[in-house]
């Protein structure tokens, strides 16, 4: 049996030459038109009216479509920012990452990662241990594309997510996002929180944690926000890791467990645990 041919479709909203927002998506050719009108209403259903919207439809015939499982998700009932950032640091640590590269993350997320101080429309590539840029572009960052839920997938993580009260249409795209990333060759784990000003959620992924979720990352009506995706830094293939972010098509075929969490500790213990075996 031959598989469908997917799609991946693109869209960039700008406005005075400044991004705006952007999406991506993966499906079959019976969903191309209904998506790409779905993601041009979105582009326009926003604060800023954008002058341009860019949709960009690639045939992905021919290219093998790898099959993944979407990370756990555990959303952290936390009441405030401080403890948000606090427990977001721990996971991090958790997961291998230095303290000198998650306060640079944070540095750079609240600042603006763009030389020119501006959120990225992409992501940073940051070294684990040493906190060293390593995008090649650090105006751009990397952008992930060519991934998303099949549909049956689709409907079961809407159902679990509703289950615990996340029904945002963020909330299901960044763990799709979060969980291609989570699979890349090189990547141990992301940091991630909204550019929008009324969304302050965010997460940490990483396989070994799966998505942690934080709901206040930043403060309301803050424009700061992004992602940083944290590589180690021994035989590290910058270009391999491209190539799979950029051009590897990957849908997420099957959802993992979804549950609400006020107390990190258990999923600390048990990733010390899993380090040691
Ligand atoms: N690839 C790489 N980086 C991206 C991508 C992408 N496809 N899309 C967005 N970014 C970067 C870029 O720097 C944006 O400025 C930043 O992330 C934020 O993008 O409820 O909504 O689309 O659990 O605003 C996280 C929490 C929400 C969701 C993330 O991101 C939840 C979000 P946004
Ligand atoms: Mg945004």
């Amino acid at each position: 049996m031959t598989s469908p041919t997917f799609y991946s479709i693109r869209m960039r909203a700008s406005a005075g030459g400044r991004h705006l927002s952007g999406a991506e998506r993966l499906v079959t050719a019976d969903r191309v038109a209904r998506t790409a009108q779905e993601l041009i209403e979105r582009a326009r259903g926003r604060g800023i009216d954008p002058d341009q919207v860019q949709v960009t439809v690639d045939s992905l015939r021919g290219l093998l479509i790898k099959n993944i499982q979407a990370l756990d998700l555990t959303a952290f009932t936390a009441l405030d920012m401080t403890q948000c950032r606090s427990a977001s640091r721990q996971v991090l640590q958790a997961a291998g990452i230095s303290l000198v590269a998650i306060e640079n993350a944070f540095m750079l997320l609240d600042r603006g990662p763009a030389p020119s101080g501006n959120t990225m429309r992409g992501a940073m590539i940051m070294h684990a241990e040493t906190g060293e840029r390593l995008e090649p572009d650090q105006e751009r960052g990397v952008r992930v594309s060519r991934f998303d839920w099949s549909s049956e997938a689709y409907a079961a993580i809407d159902r679990e997510l509703t289950r615990i009260g996340l029904m945002h249409f963020r909330t299901r795209e960044a763990l799709s996002l979060a969980s291609k990333v989570a699979h890349s060759p090189g990547v141990i784990a992301e940091l991630c929180w909204s550019d929008d000003s009324d969304y302050s959620a965010g997460y940490v992924s990483s396989l070994s944690t799966g998505y942690v979720r934080f709901p206040f990352m930043k403060q309301s009506g803050r424009t700061s926000g992004g992602r940083a995706f944290f590589v180690k830094g021994k035989g590290f293939d910058r270009d391999a890791l491209l190539s799979y972010l950029q051009k590897e098509p990957v849908i997420v075929s099957g959802i993992g467990s979804c549950r609400q969490n006020a107390d990190l500790s258990v999923l600390l213990h048990n990733k010390t645990i899993n380090r040691h075996v």
